[in-house]
Formats: C-alpha cells, sequence, structure tokens
C-alpha cells in the first residue's frame, strides 16, 4: 500500500498552485509567490516553536499587545518573520497584525494585495505544548498601485477576500488554504522542508455532535446561548475546547462541529477579531460548506470599521450553527 507521502509526491505545495494559476488566463504569479512567501516563513516558525522548549523563546515577552494581551515571545518572532518575508516577497504593499498597532507599510507600493494576519493565535499554550496556529486573508488593494496602503485597504468586509488560510503547528505541521476553490490540506514533511497534499477539497459535515465554548462564562451567556448549550449536553455531544481556534476549527471541519466564542462580561463584542481571525476561518467555512456568523450575520459580510475590532464567533457545521442561531432568536430578550 503506497503511503501518502510517496503518493503526494507530485503534488507538493509549490507544483499544487503552480498547476491551479495555470487555471486562471490573466494570473501573473503575485498571488502565487505570496502564498509561497506566507508557507517560507511557517516553516520558520514551525522550526521555532519546535524547539521553544530547549530554548529561552517560550514565555511570555514582557510586553503587551494592542488588544492588552500579554504578548509571549514566540509571538514578537512570528510577527518579525511573517512580515519580513511578506516585505522581502514583495508582492504585499501593507499587512494588519495582531501585534502591531497601526498599519505596516511594507514599502512594497507597487505590489497588488495586503495582508491580513494573526502570526501565532493560541500563543500561551505554547509553554503547555499544546498545538497553536497562523491564521492569514489575503485581499486586493483599493487603493491606486504605486502608493502606500490605506485604512480603506485594510477595512475590507470578508466577502473581498481572494485567499485565506491558517498552519496549524500541531502533532504535525498543516497549511490549509482556499484561493475561492475550495479547501485543500497540506502536511508538511520536515525532512525534505517541502508540504504535501494530504487534505484534498476538505468539507465540513453538514452536521456533528462536538461543541467548542469556554463554559467559564456560562453565567453570563444570554438565555439563547444557554439554551444551546443545554441542547448539546442533552444529546450528550463531545465537549472539546483547545484553547486554540485554529485546533478547534481544524477538528469541527475534519469531524464536524461547532466552535461558538460569544459575547462575554469580559468582552461584550467577543473576544475574536474580526479582521484576522474570524474572517480568515469564516471564508474557509463558507468555502468547505460550514458556516460562519456573529450569532446573527455572516461575518463576511461585517463591514469593518477599525483594524482590531472583535466579534461574536458562531462558526463548524451548519445545521449546528443554524439551531443555535434559532436559540438566540427565539430565546434572547430584546436588550
Ligand atoms: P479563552 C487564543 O488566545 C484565542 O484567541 C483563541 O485561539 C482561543 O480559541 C481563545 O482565544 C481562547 O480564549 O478566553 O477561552 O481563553
Amino acid at each position: 500500500m503506497m503511503d501518502k507521502l510517496t503518493a503526494s509526491v507530485g503534488t507538493a505545495l509549490d507544483r499544487f498552485i503552480a498547476k491551479r494559476q495555470e487555471q486562471f488566463p490573466y494570473a501573473t504569479g503575485e498571488l502565487s509567490q505570496l502564498l509561497r512567501d506566507i508557507a517560507l516563513a511557517s516553516k520558520i516558525i514551525n522550526r521555532e516553536i519546535n524547539r521553544a522548549g530547549l530554548s529561552d523563546l517560550g514565555g511570555a515577552a514582557g510586553t503587551e499587545n494592542i488588544q492588552g494581551e500579554q504578548q509571549q515571545k514566540l509571538d514578537m518572532i512570528a510577527d518579525v518573520r511573517f512580515t519580513r518575508a511578506l516585505i522581502n516577497g514583495g508582492e504585499t504593499c501593507g499587512i494588519v497584525s495582531e501585534e502591531v498597532d497601526d498599519i505596516i507599510d511594507t514599502g512594497n507600493h507597487h505590489a497588488k494585495y495586503i495582508v491580513t494576519i494573526d502570526p501565532l493565535d493560541g500563543s500561551s499554550n505554547i509553554d503547555v505544548n499544546v498545538l497553536v496556529g497562523t491564521i492569514f486573508s489575503i485581499y486586493r488593494r483599493r487603493s491606486p498601485i504605486g502608493r502606500p496602503p490605506t485604512m480603506d485597504d485594510m477595512l475590507q468586509q470578508g466577502t473581498e477576500q481572494v485567499a485565506a488560510g491558517y498552519v496549524l503547528y500541531g502533532s504535525s505541521t498543516m497549511l490549509v488554504y482556499s484561493t475561492g476553490y475550495g479547501v485543500n490540506g497540506f502536511t508538511y514533511e520536515p525532512s525534505l522542508g517541502e508540504y504535501f497534499l494530504s487534505h484534498a477539497n476538505m468539507q465540513c459535515k453538514e452536521n456533528g455532535s462536538i461543541f467548542s465554548i469556554n463554559e467559564g462564562g456560562y453565567n453570563t451567556f444570554n438565555e439563547g446561548l444557554k439554551e444551546y448549550i443545554r441542547r448539546c449536553k442533552e444529546r450528550e455531544y463531545s465537549g472539546r475546547y483547545i484553547g486554540s481556534l485554529v485546533g478547534d476549527f481544524h477538528r469541527n471541519l475534519l469531524k464536524g462541529g461547532i466552535y461558538i466564542y460569544p459575547a462575554t462580561s469580559k468582552y461584550d463584542t467577543g473576544k475574536l477579531r474580526l479582521l484576522y481571525e474570524c474572517n480568515a476561518l469564516a471564508f474557509l467555512a463558507e468555502q468547505s460548506g460550514a458556516m460562519a456568523t456573529d450569532g446573527k450575520q455572516r461575518i463576511l459580510e461585517i463591514k469593518p470599521t477599525s483594524l482590531h475590532q472583535r466579534s461574536p464567533f458562531y462558526v463548524g457545521s451548519p445545521k449546528m450553527v443554524e439551531e443555535a442561531m434559532q436559540c438566540l432568536e427565539d430565546y434572547t430578550e430584546e436588550e
């Protein structure tokens, strides 16, 4: 029986990207190169994460990001690595990063793409050896070529994404992305330094029996959400919550399930950031037959008003998201 690596040697990431580019008659290769730039940075981060326990790269950096969250040393390293790869790659004119307050002007003013990125999501898990991830979205700039990126370039709604993806640094490292023609997953083979197609055309199950939510905030949830959680428990669904969005999302994509980060007393509009967490995963969700809302509307149709704004996030098997939304509608008193 041929193993997946042998079978997939023909579909290394570079070859896969090149083949897909041929399908776009007017493609000039910038997006392909941008995806390669992200893949390159992820390989470097993968190495740093795997060594974190042996180097002094674990732990807190002693600084806070604009969200007021403790930055981990690897947050900063990941931010530098991805930013450097995108600057040197030359295809990105501007970046929004979770770790940086303002727009990063790459100086590549001729470039036609912008990137929003969470360089290392769930990084506080690194010290306890739990998986972490990178989340990214790619948009066409709206401002004229040749000038610096603008706020209008960055505040685009999710439907405008040309590509989105995540890297999952777990028991194996995976790159999962979509350019609007389905979702494909690539597993990293460190001995060859290459990603290989391992999960072609990923499809989310219409229904599932896994629910992912931090129930520590249960007492502050609205009645509709409490009702949905009660139903999950009555049906003896599995509660699975890694505390790393990419890990919970990826598992639910493969097995069916729902991930919820609602408005809470601590985060009155939810904890997750629209531009570089929710939008990317919502794009992938819809490309794989899943659903992503803020409890009321499609995530992808939210018009952003600020770089680091947050949103409640309900994402996963469509039947589960629809039922959760129905509970919110039926059981939550109007404010
Ligand atoms: P809480 C990590 O900080 C993160 O952004 C997501 O990866 C994760 O799902 C969530 O926050 C965990 O937040 O409040 O449950 O610890």
